[in-house]
């Protein structure tokens, strides 16, 4: 698609979903000539004196064929979505009327629009940051209120405001070292190396920061796997069931019951969890069977939460511990289940669980709770422990990054700003502490769009748009 500097030509397009069953279909034109197109189609008052964020009654016709009543929305430039003069016409939502419709725009004068195009100008114009832009895209694709709630935040300037920032100090240190450099010879230093060094350690640790929360952003967004391990009859199936309130897997006391995986979502307190039981770890000769373990596995890499089940009659500690110990890996969030409890008349540490909890405290795991998978009342401590782990995960300032642009960037930026610490360490000369420092402003920078960006990447990160937006 085309990047260019901000085209003259008007565009248009549907801008709400095609095909779909709604009453109403909302078609947007973005450009010099939207007012004067539309006026040119529209019966009604005149669009070209009505004033902007005003809405008109009227009638659009193709010749003397009345086509649709509709209603158009006049929303002047600068004060748009895109910057520039916007209209946008409630129709009748018939594919019929929308096809006429926008073929008679495009026949007076309009393009058909491409995909993100309306956000692409909002960017180019200068009405939102690239990652604000970006946002709106997973605004659309939002499906639970914590993904919600982070793309809302991001849109509304969440992070471009703290790089902003970061940019900006650092800006102040380069002009410094440049000054330098205009001295040449003579040896001063403008740019104080102490507080330099403690501004690239500050800014190091916000990117940290939110390198980390990419792992959250990455699991809102997409739902928190979490894998449900254990030996056969191990009553994994059973805690899938009562989780989602459905009997959703077969449950039996034959072991090896589960042989596939099964995976199913539910949302709580607006996180989407993705729950996935899987078939008994053991050592088997079915070969079917064999394969699901192999599965449960990889299931396992693919989580983000193990919730490992056992209960103190068909386990042993030293199983358990191996087993944790095999399938561990960092950034894992494993929580030990014993299960069953009902059958001792409740939950009673014993011997095991102190033999568990001394190896694998707090390197592997530092949670263990007593359950009875049949039990709704008793998975709902369950579920808590989940949510906590989940908003542990979250950092402060709710700046969390989802999009994986930005999380290569910010690693770039850390990298460049690594390399300023070990310049400052060495003592070396302004001018290659400045080259380092221009290279995390350039990553910095291309997050929020502050530079030239690429055309290849506005032309990628536009293209995932749906048309009309
Ligand atoms: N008393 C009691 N029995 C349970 C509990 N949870 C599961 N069971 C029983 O344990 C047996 C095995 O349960 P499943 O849920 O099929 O076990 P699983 O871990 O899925 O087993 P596989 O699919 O074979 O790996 C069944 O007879 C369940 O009724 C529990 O909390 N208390
Ligand atoms: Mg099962």
């Amino acid at each position: 698609m085309s990047t260019g500097l901000v085209s003259q030509d008007t565009i248009v397009a549907l801008a709400t979903s095609p095909g779909a069953n709604g009453a109403i279909a909302v078609i947007r034109l973005s450009g010099l000539q939207a007012i004067t197109i539309t006026n040119g189609v529209f019966k009604g008052k005149d669009l070209l004196s009505a004033p902007s964020h005003t809405i008109h009654f009227g009638t659009i016709r193709d010749g003397e064929e009345l086509i649709d009543e509709v209603l158009v929305s006049l929303f002047k430039g600068p004060h748009s979505y895109t910057k520039e003069d916007v209209v946008e016409i409630s129709t009748h939502n018939s594919t019929y009327i929308i096809e006429r419709l926008i073929g008679l725009l495009i026949k007076k004068g309009a393009r058909a629009a491409q995909a993100g195009e309306f956000t692409l100008r909002a960017f180019l114009n200068g009405g939102m940051d690239l990652s604000q832009a970006e946002a709106v895209a997973d605004l659309i694709a939002s499906e639970n209120k914590a993904s919600h709630e982070i793309a809302m935040n991001q849109m509304r300037g969440g992070i471009s405001n703290k790089l902003q920032q970061m940019r900006e100090q650092l800006i102040n240190f380069t002009a410094l070292l440049e000054l330098e450099l205009d001295f040449g010879e003579e040896d001063v230093e403008f740019a104080d190396r102490a507080q330099f060094e403690a501004l690239i350690q500050e800014l190091k640790v916000h990117i940290v920061k939110l390198i980390q929360s990419f792992a959250y952003g990455n699991a809102i967004k997409h739902g928190v796997p979490v894998a449900i391990i254990g030996k056969p009859n191990a009553g994994k199936s059973t805690l899938l069931n009562t989780l989602l309130d459905e009997e959703r897997a077969i449950v039996s006391d034959i072991a090896g019951t589960t042989r596939d995986t099964i995976e199913e979502s539910i949302n709580l307190e607006g996180i989407t969890f993705r729950f996935i039981d899987t078939a008994g770890l053991r050592e088997t000769a079915d070969t079917i069977e064999a394969i699901g373990v192999t599965k449960a596995k990889e299931k396992v890499r693919q989580a983000k939460v193990l919730l490992y089940l056992y209960d103190d009659k068909d386990n042993t500690a030293e199983e358990v511990i191996l087993q944790i110990k095999e399938l561990y890996y960092e950034g894992l969030i494993v929580i030990l289940v014993r299960n069953k409890i009902d059958l001792e008349g409740g939950y009673y540490p014993n011997d095991m669980d102190t033999a568990i909890k001394d190896a694998l405290f707090p390197d592997y795991s530092d949670s263990l709770v007593g359950i009875s998978a049949k039990d709704t009342n008793s998975v709902e401590g369950l579920k808590n422990i989940l949510l906590d782990k989940i908003r542990e995960m979250a950092i402060e300032d709710q700046h969390i990054i989802t999009n994986t642009r930005h999380v290569e960037a910010l690693q770039h930026a850390l990298d460049a700003l690594e390399q300023v610490e070990q310049g400052l360490d060495m003592q070396l000369p302004g001018d290659l502490l400045a080259h380092h420092v221009r290279g995390a402003l350039r990553y910095i920078s291309s997050i929020t769009g502050d530079i030239d960006v690429d055309r290849d990447i506005l032309g990628t990160i536009f293209g995932k748009f749906c048309i009309g937006k």
